[in-house]
Parts: structure tokens; C-alpha cells; sequence
């Protein structure tokens, strides 16, 4: 699958001299709002790992935030990419068409929960996704409101960035917010309210404070990724779902991060069985390459006037063609089978470090999107410098883990879902060594 040995490999320190000499370069060159998780520059990167200018083999566990679910270098998605570049980089689908997006549109059409008819849009991003889904639930509906919960991260423009709930990086001097966007808690197990008391939260807010025939569209997450990898409590989503069908409201679930085999099946709303009227997808489709989709009834779909949706961009025929090499890639390697025995596999690890780390608070995730999240020992006030510092444990030493969270606390495991085994458990024997020397 890649030539990149599949092994945990220092040659220098972690930033090594090389990649500290061009980080010394970017700070002159690229704007310091950029943040970085770790400062080194990547040289090549397939399977499991990066290797970085200094030659150091890194294990990845991010997947430059779960996209390169079938490697960074994976050899399906590579070979279509030459062969389209070499036919034709661009047309703008809006003005003359090709094969490639009506292929993707047909697979996600295909496999998206639900077997009724069903169209596509493509996009660029995740954000231009699901701004896309709020404008094509405002026009099916005609009604204004858009309702999102807590922790939930929806994107940087300016709409989703009113859809985000975390205010430290992503909203902090950028105001005004979009109007029309009402938040409401989500069933958070361990720091919030069970499912039935947040349902009935849920469904009191929409009828007392927004008027439930003013809602076109209620967004979520099945599993909130930048808010902490939060896995609302069991049966919470599927009656949401239920009450956005009762009521007229299109149900949106924002699978840009967990969708296309993350969580150990293709989407993560499969697990509690939900259908839901638009999906957002992102991320792991692209193998690596900008796309963003919209994938939904074909009635609301169908909705919007002519015109009313596209982008120069949208559905940009390289990152098809990357699209299909990497579902291509996904299905016949049953990378969903790969994630669920990924987290059968890590998953009891981190919940032994749970029970014998106090400040270890919380354990959860499906699949290979894992979370550990960190904790003052005795109770559940935040520590985001565990957190921190675990991260920096294992980036030293090779591991490339990231955090996030509402309170910035939780260190989240996206392992590529082709990682070879050994690599995977040699990587979380790091973070496991890291947990109990920082936080033991
Ligand atoms: N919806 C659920 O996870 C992107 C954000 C990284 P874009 N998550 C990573 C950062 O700090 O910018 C994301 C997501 C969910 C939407 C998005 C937005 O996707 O492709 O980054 O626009």
C-alpha cells in the first residue's frame, strides 16, 4: 500500500533542526492567527505514518483531522489523481460537465442511510457543505431557523461559525453572528443532562422560545468532533430525528468528521439506526483532496431554483477522481469492519488507564475516533494542561495525537483506518506511558 516503512522511527529530536529552521521561516512568511499542533514538516506520509524533513518515521493518529482515513498516499486515490490531472484540471461544473461528479454523487446517493430516491450536491469544503444544507433547508421549508447544540463545531465562514459553540479560537473577535441560529444542550453522559431530560429540553426550547413552525432545519453531529469527541447518550439523536419529521424541520447530520467508515460503520447515524434527511460529508472523502457534499431527499434537494446552488470550485474534477479512488479504497478494504477493530482494540486500553488514572475523567468514542479526556483528580473540573501535556508526551516521542474539546482538555485518537496493528498498539503504549507519567 505504500513503500513509507510502517515504524516508529527518531533520528533527531521532535521538532528536529530541519523543521525547526522552516518553522523559523513560516513565522516570517504566514500570519501567526495559523496555529500549529506540531511544528514539523512533512516530507512524505503513507499508511501510518508521516515522515518529516529530518527523516524521523512519526505514527499518525490525526489523519490531518480525519481525512486521510485510507492513508495520506494511499495508491487508488494517487493513481486517479494523475490520470484526471493528466485529462483535465478543471472545467467548473456549472459550465460544462464530466463523468467524475455524477459518479461521486451516485456513491454517496448509494451509500447514505436510507433507500429513498436521493440527490448529491458538491462543494469544497465541510463548512460549504453545511451551509449549503441550511440553505437548502430554508428554501424547502421557507422558514428562517437553523437549531445546533452544545460542543458542536460546524465550521470557520460566517454562518457555521455562528453554528460552532466554542467561542476560543473560532468565534473570538469575529462577531457579528449570523442570525437565526439557536443552540440547545445536547445529552452529554458525562458532563450533562441524560437523554430523556435533554429531548424535553430540546423539544421545549424549539416550541417556547422559537416557534417550532419557524425551524427549517435542526443540525447535528452524531458524534460532536471539535466539542470532544461528546457521544450524545443513547436514543437522544434518534428522537430529535423523530421530532424534526413530526414537525416539518429537515434533519441534518453533519458527518463530516465521523462519516465514510469512521466510526466502525459508514455513517456514524447507522448506530442508532437514524435516517436523516441531509447528510453532510467532507473530510475522508476526498482522500486527502478538497470535497464537500451534500447528499439528501431528493425532494428538498430538488427544492432550491436553478442556479441557487454551486461554487467555481464545487466538486473540482481532481478531488472526484480522489473521491472515488478513496470510496473505492474504503469499500473493499471494509476500512468501517477496519475502524470497528480498531476501536475493539484500543478501546479497552484507554479504559484500563481510566480506571487506574484518576485524572483520566472520561473514556469514549466508536470506531477509530477515540477520546480520552483529562480531569483534576476527584472531580470533573477541566484540565486542559493534561491534556496539553499528553499531547506533547507523545509528540516527542513520535506520536502525533490532537486535542480538542469545549474545554480543550481531550486528547482524540483518528488513527488512519488501513494503520498496520503493531504500529497502532506501539503508539498507544506512548500515550498510554504518557498518561501515567503526566497525569499518574
Ligand atoms: N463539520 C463536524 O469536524 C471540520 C476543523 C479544523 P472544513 N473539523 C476540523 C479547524 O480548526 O479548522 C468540520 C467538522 C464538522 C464541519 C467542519 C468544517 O469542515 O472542511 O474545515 O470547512
Amino acid at each position: 500500500m505504500t513503500d513509507i516503512e510502517q515504524r516508529r522511527i527518531l533520528h533527531t529530536e521532535i521538532p528536529g533542526p530541519l523543521s525547526r529552521e522552516r518553522h523559523a521561516r513560516r513565522q516570517r512568511e504566514v500570519p501567526s492567527g495559523f496555529g500549529v499542533t506540531l511544528p514539523i514538516f512533512v516530507e512524505r506520509a503513507g499508511g501510518g505514518i508521516v515522515v518529516d524533513v529530518d527523516g524521523n518515521h512519526l505514527v499518525d493518529l490525526g489523519c490531518g483531522i480525519a481525512v486521510t482515513s485510507v492513508g495520506a498516499s494511499d495508491p487508488g486515490v494517487v493513481e486517479r489523481v494523475r490520470e484526471q490531472a493528466g485529462r483535465f484540471t478543471h472545467t467548473c461544473f456549472m459550465v460544462t460537465e464530466y463523468d467524475g461528479f455524477v459518479e461521486v454523487a451516485a456513491a454517496l446517493n448509494r451509500l447514505t442511510p436510507g433507500d429513498h430516491e436521493k440527490r448529491t450536491a458538491l462543494f469544497t469544503t465541510g463548512a460549504e457543505a453545511v451551509e449549503n444544507a441550511v440553505k437548502i433547508s430554508r428554501a424547502y421549508t421557507g422558514r428562517p431557523a437553523v437549531v445546533v447544540f452544545d460542543h458542536a463545531y460546524h465550521g470557520r465562514t460566517s454562518l457555521t461559525m455562528a453554528m460552532t459553540a466554542k467561542q476560543m479560537p473560532y468565534k473570538h473577535s469575529f462577531g457579528p453572528f449570523s442570525p437565526e441560529i439557536y443552540r440547545v444542550p445536547t445529552a452529554d453522559p458525562f458532563r450533562g443532562a441524560p437523554a430523556e431530560e435533554a429531548y424535553a429540553r430540546f423539544a421545549d426550547v424549539l416550541r417556547t422560545q422559537i416557534g417550532v413552525d419557524r425551524v427549517a432545519a435542526v443540525v447535528a453531529e452524531p458524534i460532536a468532533g471539535e466539542g470532544g469527541f461528546v457521544v450524545p447518550a443513547e436514543g437522544f439523536l434518534p428522537r430529535v430525528a423523530e421530532f424534526c419529521r413530526a414537525n416539518g424541520i429537515v434533519f441534518v447530520a453533519d458527518e463530516v468528521q465521523t462519516g465514510l467508515a469512521r466510526t466502525g460503520r459508514m455513517f456514524a447515524v447507522e448506530h442508532e439506526g437514524i435516517v436523516p434527511d441531509l447528510v453532510c460529508t467532507a473530510k475522508a472523502l476526498g482522500g486527502g483532496l478538497p470535497l464537500s457534499a451534500v447528499t439528501g431527499r431528493a425532494e428538498i434537494m430538488d427544492s432550491v431554483h436553478v442556479g441557487g446552488l454551486g461554487g467555481t470550485y464545487a466538486g473540482n474534477p481532481i478531488a472526484c477522481a480522489a473521491a472515488l479512488g478513496a470510496l473505492e479504497s474504503i469499500e473493499r478494504q471494509d476500512l468501517a469492519g477496519r475502524a470497528a477493530e480498531i476501536g475493539a482494540r484500543v478501546l479497552p486500553r484507554l479504559r484500563e488507564l481510566a480506571g487506574s488514572v484518576p485524572a483520566v475523567g472520561d473514556v469514549r468514542g466508536r470506531g477509530a475516533m477515540l477520546a480520552l479526556e483529562f480531569v483534576e483528580p476527584g472531580g470533573k473540573t477541566p484540565s486542559p494542561t493534561t491534556a496539553a501535556a499528553v499531547a506533547k508526551y507523545c509528540h516527542e516521542r513520535g506520536v502525533l495525537v490532537l486535542t480538542c474539546g469545549t474545554y480543550s482538555n481531550v486528547v482524540r485518537l483518528l488513527p488512519p483506518l488501513v494503520i498496520d496493528f503493531e504500529l497502532l498498539d506501539d503508539a498507544v503504549d506512548v500515550l498510554a506511558e504518557a498518561v501515567r507519567k503526566v497525569a499518574g
